[in-house]
């Protein structure tokens, strides 16, 4: 079989790349392991309704039934929002859930893949993946920041949640040649926090310099893609030194636990969740819809180079 035979692309998002009109790729794992069902029903619609009111194209990835989706029905986005036997899915285990007809749902790396396979360039999450706190022992590195290595797609993101080891994945990113473009700001964004204290050397003022950095990029046929730190908008934004805390305490309850590996993540974030009563979780929504709105518009851009 040829790629083509894994790929299922919805005919409007096909038409649209082929026409060079602006796609934004949407990832799954937001869904079945980053937010509680039902909750995230309304998410996954309220967020492609977003893509659509700015005048680009949704496409939510995820892999069901031997296919990399690039699009879901109604039906498919219910799936993945409960969850019900959903793995997830990183780069690693993308050939044994197609092989397999497991379905899956994708992280920030898996979404990037399918993106470039399909021809999308631009991708809004809510945080990435990075290093984790301890790594430098565990070795704990999320498989995102290779993905941003390797693979052309500009990720939007609110930067990167303080489970992680925001320096370290910042120099990761460094080595690994990755730009990290502030948007409207000289600092990385800590998710909930529209600050980090970790400074960036880039602060992109506009969605059309954005499109031409990363268009300056592959035209150079520099490999890999981009992040983009769109910071929480302050009326959203939570208290550091309370979230740090939260932070903590998660931390240490998922070591007390031994949790560990790919359920480390979906751990933290259900306990940051309960551990807040909800108030992270209105946050964490308020700034992927954020960050979904920013991509739209430098999709818009880029398609217009
Ligand atoms: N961080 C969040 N929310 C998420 C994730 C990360 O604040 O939902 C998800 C994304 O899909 C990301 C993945 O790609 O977790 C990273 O998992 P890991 O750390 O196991 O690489
Ligand atoms: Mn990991």
């Amino acid at each position: 079989m040829k790629l083509e035979d894994y790929l299922d692309i919805q005919p409007e998002i096909a038409e649209a790349i082929k026409e060079g009109k602006p796609v934004v790729a949407l990832e799954s794992t937001i869904l079945s392991h980053g937010m509680p069902f039902p909750e995230n029903v309304e998410f996954a619609h309220k967020v492609e309704k977003i893509v659509r009111g700015e005048g680009a194209i949704p496409a939510t990835t995820a892999i069901i039934d031997g296919k990399l989706k690039v699009g879901l029905s109604s039906d498919e986005l219910d799936l993945m929002c409960r969850a019900e036997n959903v793995g997830k899915v990183s780069r690693r285990d993308v050939a044994v859930y197609l092989a397999t007809g497991m379905n899956g749902a994708t992280t920030v790396a898996t979404t990037m893949l399918i993106a470039a396979m399909a021809g999308i360039r631009i991708f809004a999450t809510g945080g990435i993946g990075g290093v984790h706190r301890g790594g430098e022992d565990s070795m704990d590195i999320s498989a995102d920041l290779q993905e941003l290595a390797n693979t052309p797609v500009a990720v939007v993101c609110a930067g990167a949640k303080m489970i992680l080891d925001l320096g370290r994945t910042l120099e990761y990113l460094e080595t690994q040649g990755v730009p990290v473009l502030g948007y409207q700001t000289d600092e990385f964004p800590a998710f909930y926090c529209s600050k980090s204290g970790y400074k960036l050397d880039y602060n992109a003022e506009s969605p059309e310099i954005i499109a031409k950095i990363m268009k300056t990029k592959w035209d150079l046929g520099l490999k890999g893609g981009l992040v983009i730190g769109n910071p929480i908008p302050e009326e959203f934004a939570l208290d550091f030194d309370w979230m740090n805390g939260v932070i903590d305490a998660a931390l240490k309850k998922a070591d007390d636990l031994g949790i560990r590996g790919k359920y480390i993540t979906p751990f933290l974030l259900a306990e940051i969740k309960d551990m807040t009563e909800g108030v992270s979780f209105a946050s964490n929504l308020e700034l992927a819809y954020n960050n979904a709105r920013l991509a739209s518009r430098i999709a818009k851009a880029y398609v217009a180079l």
